[in-house]
C-alpha cells in the first residue's frame, strides 16, 4: 500500500479536527440541553459526541496504518447557547452539511490522485453523512410539527432519550 499523499495527509489532518470540533460542539450542545431539562435531548447529543470522536479516531487510525504524520491542531471553541432546541438542530444540520461538503472535498481529491484505498474509507463518511443529515432533519422536522414547546417539546425529548447505540 503506498504511503499517503502529502495532500491527502494534509486533508485527512484537517477532516480529524473537523470531526473532533463536531464533537466538541455537541458536547457543548448537550450541556446547554442539561441545563433546559431537556435529558433526553442531552442525552442524544452525548452520544453524538462519542459518536464524533469515533469518526475522528477511525481516520486517525487509518492514517497510522498509511504511515500519514498525524497532526492534531488546536479545537474551536463551540457555541454554547441556543435559543431552542429547534435552533439547536438547526445547528446541528448546518454543521453536519459543512461536513458533508468537506468529506466530498477530500474525496475529490483521493480521485484526482488516484488514491483508491483512501477513496474506500471515505465512501464509509459518506454515506455516514448521509445518516447524519437524515437523523437531524428528522428532529428537525419533529419540532416543527410539535411546536417546539410544552407537550411538544416533552414529546420529542422522550424521542431523543431512546437513541441507542451508534457508530
Ligand atoms: Fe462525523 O459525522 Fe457528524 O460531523
Amino acid at each position: 500500500m503506498p504511503q499517503l499523499s502529502s495532500k491527502i495527509t494534509d486533508a485527512l489532518n484537517l477532516q480529524i479536527n473537523r470531526e473532533l470540533s463536531a464533537a466538541y460542539s455537541y458536547l457543548a450542545m448537550s450541556a446547554w440541553a442539561d441545563t433546559q431539562n431537556l435529558a433526553g435531548a442531552a442525552s442524544w447529543l452525548r452520544q453524538q459526541w462519542q459518536e464524533e470522536l469515533g469518526h475522528a479516531t477511525k481516520l486517525i487510525d487509518y492514517m497510522a496504518e498509511r504511515d500519514g504524520k498525524i497532526v492534531l491542531s488546536a479545537i474551536p471553541q463551540p457555541t454554547a447557547t441556543f435559543s431552542s432546541l429547534l435552533n439547536l438542530f438547526e445547528s446541528v444540520l448546518a454543521q453536519e452539511k459543512a461536513v458533508t461538503e468537506a468529506i466530498y472535498g477530500i474525496y475529490d481529491l483521493a480521485v484526482e490522485e488516484k488514491d483508491y484505498a483512501a477513496q474506500g474509507l471515505l465512501q464509509w463518511y459518506v454515506n455516514e453523512q448521509v445518516e447524519e443529515e437524515n437523523s437531524a432533519s428528522e428532529i428537525i422536522s419533529l419540532l416543527k410539527i410539535g411546536g417546539g414547546e410544552g407537550s411538544g417539546l416533552l414529546m420529542v425529548d422522550r424521542q431523543l432519550a431512546s437513541r441507542s447505540g451508534g457508530q
